[in-house]
């Protein structure tokens, strides 16, 4: 079911049709017995880029209890400060890329300055790994190959989950995916956590995208949630481990950014960038167990 339904979105020829596509962002087109709306929160708290707590509208869906899904509670200065920490710094080293194999950039040039001069390796980078490296072969984290998680990251990620009640959130890995027009990202689950039951939370800036979340084996036919810039989604309690993917970046889109243009913005438009975060360890930890 889960396969069935990516080819589905992934199909360029017939292009799908998007009727069953759940998009909060019109929500008066959603039939309203799929989700629920959260009550509004009651916390006047704004950090690093957020609106105030109480202005965000969070709803949940009824066929994957255990995922949430804000729309887009980031300022215009937030979902800026978010994307050039992505694109400028999260690629930086000691972050460990994709592309690092492949030697394409020249020793000691960062990623995003060598695009200015070159942008043939724009496309090249697909993801760029924080705090703990997510090992892509065995999927096991290694105490040797971690690197000091972004404080700032960290207290988005906590603010966040402790206004929805997840106490004692500690951000430890982080997955930021790079897509363009014609990427994808095939179903998974995400297990490699000696914490499962913390919630995962998901950013996305720039092009929107059709991801899909099933349930916790292939057969599950999935909901289809269409994300836009700014949307975060916690995969929490029965959802955290459910399968999930991107069968689809949608066509440009138009991106708010406080100076008219620059390469930031103009990589928005095409391309999408995700921070995917989760804690790795229990609370007692202080280290892997392995
Ligand atoms: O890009 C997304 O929305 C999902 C990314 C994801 O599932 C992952 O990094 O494991």
């Amino acid at each position: 079911m889960f396969k069935e339904s990516f080819k589905y979105y992934k199909s360029k020829k017939p292009p799908p049709v998007l009727d069953d596509v759940i998009d909060f962002h019109q929500i008066e087109d959603v039939d309203s017995s799929l989700y629920r709306k959260k009550e509004k929160l009651e916390s006047v708290d704004c950090i690093h880029g957020l609106i105030p707590a109480n202005e965000w509208e969070i709803y949940e869906i009824e066929a994957n209890p255990g995922l949430i899904y804000i729309k887009n509670p980031f300022t215009t200065a937030g979902q800026n400060y978010w994307s050039v920490r992505c694109l400028r710094d999260f690629t930086k080293k000691p972050n460990k890329l994709n592309i690092d194999a492949h030697n394409l950039l020249p020793t000691g040039v960062d990623w995003w300055d060598y695009c200015e001069k070159d942008d043939s390796v724009l496309k090249k980078l697909r993801w760029a790994t924080l705090g703990y490296h997510h090992d892509w072969d065995t999927k096991v984290y290694n105490e040797e190959s971690k690197n000091e998680f972004p404080g700032d990251l960290n207290e988005l990620c906590c603010s966040i989950c402790n206004q929805l009640n997840f106490k004692k959130f500690n951000a430890e890995a982080a997955i930021i995916n790079f897509y363009h027009l014609d990427s994808t990202l095939s179903g998974h689950t995400d297990h490699s956590e000696q914490n499962l039951e913390a919630p995962l939370l998901s950013f996305s800036f720039g092009s929107s995208a059709i991801f899909l979340l099933g349930g916790q084996t292939l057969d599950v036919k999935p909901t289809a949630l269409m994300i836009r810039s700014g949307d975060v989604i916690i995969m929490s309690r029965d959802s955290r481990l459910s399968y999930h993917g991107v069968p689809r970046i949608l066509e440009p889109s138009v991106v708010t950014w406080e100076d008219s243009y620059d390469r930031y913005s103009n990589y928005l438009k095409n391309n999408r960038i995700n921070m995917n975060v989760r804690q790795v360890l229990n609370r007692s930890e202080k280290r892997l167990i392995n």
